[in-house]
């Protein structure tokens, strides 16, 4: 067992004033019974706790991180900007320089705008898409997650192509019934939904890897299929990119899969670890955003320079020859080196990766396709596995519904310290499996 005083102490603490002692849920542990480490500081591909235990960091501030925690050359960056003051509330030339990096990756983005946070990306991303096409309908997928925002926490209908019900109290029926949810790689559901609101759909928004049901793959006929269906019926499609940007490709699952969606939606790694989204698409469509158009968004701290500083640092060092090659190539030895293991053990056990982004899962199916392959893994075991892991220094995921990340800053010795430490604790997991 690792000391954990300090970080107890300061949950106690700040359970007192913060609900759940967190500023986001996950951050609580919950999913895997256990308590949340505080963290001190972060350097490269590690963390520290506040009782000096060392991590090697698989959650990257879930996503972000991709350099790795504190770099040099995104801190001096940082440092330099926030010199002439931290906000100005008026236009400064750090977001146009951003704004065309990342048009230069992402060329679906003809125009943008920066928001604080993912959130608001896909939230704006829907009242555009619904603004343009005068249509209320949109169409998410179970197991995609694309912010708190209102219209998209829905779960599924009692049928799938019924409309959705809210998955969190205090959002009106009258809205969520516009939302419907269908299942992730189903052609079936989503040509049905077509079918019967043809002309009433405003758009699909897809996570085009999903990374909030853990790491599950589209089928290749499925996401092309969205493209087909959104041309067909003049519907938007919404690529929610803020996890998958710059993560699985340097242009993203659109540059993985050829596919231009209508209008794209980035975070995370786009700010370098500080507040910034971005939702962007055909200058058709962005020049009906205010003050151009009527479609309204706005936001204090849109454009931070500080922010827009750690973006195109972080985007210029990602941006090298190989960077996101070299990142699959280091993440293909980690996960087939935990496969391995778990198989060595005959603990049921499955992988997905892409870029710099994964995902395991306790369960024999090899392919795990939607939410419900999801559910029907073992968390149990993930649990015990999260925190025998944790106990050995390594810091994953702590819910089997999230992604992980790899970062540059991760060294081949770290990858073999996680691959021995994931083989004693399968030892003790087939020990524990085969005690039952
Ligand atoms: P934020 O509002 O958290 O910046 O972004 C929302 C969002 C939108 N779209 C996708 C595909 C996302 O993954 C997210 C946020 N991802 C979660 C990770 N599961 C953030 C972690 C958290 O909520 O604490």
């Amino acid at each position: 067992m690792r000391k954990n005083n300090n970080s107890k102490k300061a949950f106690l603490d700040s359970s007192k004033i913060i609900p759940g002692g967190v500023n986001s849920p996950v951050r609580a542990f919950k999913s895997v019974n256990s308590l949340p480490v505080f963290i001190k500081k972060g350097k490269g591909a590690y963390i520290y706790d506040l009782d000096d235990n060392k991590y090697i960091d698989y959650i990257g501030s879930w996503g972000p991180m991709i350099l790795g925690h504190a770099n040099e050359t995104v801190i001096k960056s940082i440092e330099k900007v926030i010199k002439n003051s931290t906000s100005f509330g008026a236009p400064t030339l750090l977001e146009t320089k951003l704004a065309k990096l990342i048009k230069k990756n992402f060329p679906s983005m003809e125009k943008m705008r920066m928001t604080s946070s993912g959130t608001e990306a896909t939230m704006s991303a829907i009242r555009l898409a619904r603004g343009v096409t005068n249509r209320d309908k949109i169409i998410k997928f179970e197991g995609c997650y694309h912010g708190h925002v209102d219209s998209l926490l829905v779960k599924a209908g009692s049928g799938s192509a019924t409309f959705g019900v809210p998955s969190s109290p205090g959002i009106p029926k009258d809205l969520t019934k516009h939302t419907f949810t269908l299942k992730y790689n189903n052609i079936d559901d989503l040509e049905k939904c077509f079918i019967k609101n043809a002309n009433k759909i405003a758009c699909v928004i897809i996570e085009p890897i999903a990374g909030n049901m853990n790491c599950v793959i589209p089928n290749k006929k499925f996401i092309k299929k969205i493209r087909t269906l959104c041309n067909k019926y003049n519907s938007l499609l919404i690529f929610d990119e803020v996890m998958t940007g710059f993560r699985v490709a340097k242009g993203g699952a659109q540059e993985i899969y050829k596919i231009k969606p209508d209008i794209t939606t980035l975070g995370k790694i786009v700010g370098g670890g500080m507040p910034v989204g971005v939702f962007g698409g055909k200058k058709k469509y962005m020049d009906q955003v205010s003050p151009v158009g009527p479609i309204y968004h706005a936001g204090t701290l849109s454009g931070n320079p500080a922010a827009m500083s750690a973006g195109i640092k972080t985007i210029e060092i990602l941006s090298r020859k190989n960077f996101h090659k070299n990142l699959e190539k280091k993440l293909s030895i980690l996960m087939l080196g935990l496969k391995k293991s778990a198989d060595k053990y005959n603990i049921p056990f499955q992988i997905n990766y892409v870029g710099g982004m994964f995902g395991f899962f306790f369960t024999e199916k090899n392919n795990i396709e939607n939410f419900e392959d999801v559910n029907n893994c073992n968390d149990k075991i993930f649990q015990i596995f999260f925190n025998l892991m944790l106990g050995k220094g390594i810091y994953f995921a702590p819910s089997s519904f999230e992604a992980g990340f790899i970062s540059s800053s991760h060294t081949m010795k770290d990858i073999n310290l996680t691959i021995k430490a994931a083989e004693e604790s399968f030892k003790i997991l087939s020990n524990y499996l085969n005690s039952k």
